[in-house]
C-alpha cells in the first residue's frame, strides 16, 4: 500500500452515517479524496460488489478495498502520518483503538443495530419495543 500523499482515495459514506467519522479523518489530514454516497437502506449491486457486508465506512485507496471503521482509520492514518490522527504516543493509539473496538462492535453491533435494526435480533414485532428499550 503506498502512503503518498498522492494516493487515490475513494470513500463510500452516508448522510447520519458512522462514515462520517473517517470524512472527519479524511478532512484533518488534508489529503485529496473522492466522496461516492452509498446511502443505506438503498444500496446498489455496484456498491454490493465493493462491499458484500453492505456497510459503510468503505474506503478505496489504490484499488484497495478497505471496510471496517478500525481498518479504514488505520490506513488513512497510515497514509498522513504527520496528521497524528491516532494520537501522539503510543498509550493515545492504544485508547483510540480501544474506543474504536467498543463502538463499533459493542456500541454499533449490538446497541445500535438493536435500536434501529431490530429486525436482525427477531421476527416478532410484537416485541420490538422491549429491544429497542434495552438498547437505550
Ligand atoms: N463493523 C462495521 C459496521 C459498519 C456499519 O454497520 N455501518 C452502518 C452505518 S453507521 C451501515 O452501513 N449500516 C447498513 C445497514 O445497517 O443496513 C464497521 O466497523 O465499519
Amino acid at each position: 500500500m503506498s502512503t503518498s500523499t498522492d494516493t487515490p482515495l475513494t470513500l463510500f459514506w452516508s448522510p447520519g452515517a458512522c462514515s462520517f467519522v473517517p470524512h472527519v479523518a479524511l478532512c484533518e489530514t488534508g489529503l485529496k479524496f473522492d466522496l461516492v454516497l452509498a446511502k443505506v437502506g438503498h444500496r446498489t449491486k455496484e456498491f454490493e460488489a465493493i462491499n458484500p457486508k453492505r456497510r459503510v465506512p468503505v474506503l478505496v485507496m489504490n484499488n484497495e478495498i478497505i471496510t471496517e471503521m478500525a481498518a479504514v482509520l488505520t490506513a488513512i492514518a497510515t497514509a498522513a502520518p504527520e496528521a497524528h490522527i491516532f494520537g501522539q504516543t503510543p498509550l493515545e493509539k492504544i485508547h483510540v483503538y480501544e474506543w474504536l473496538n467498543y463502538l463499533s462492535t459493542t456500541a454499533h453491533g449490538q446497541i445500535i443495530a438493536e435500536i434501529w435494526r431490530t429486525e436482525r435480533f427477531t421476527n416478532n414485532k410484537e416485541i420490538y419495543p422491549q429491544l429497542r428499550a434495552k438498547g437505550y
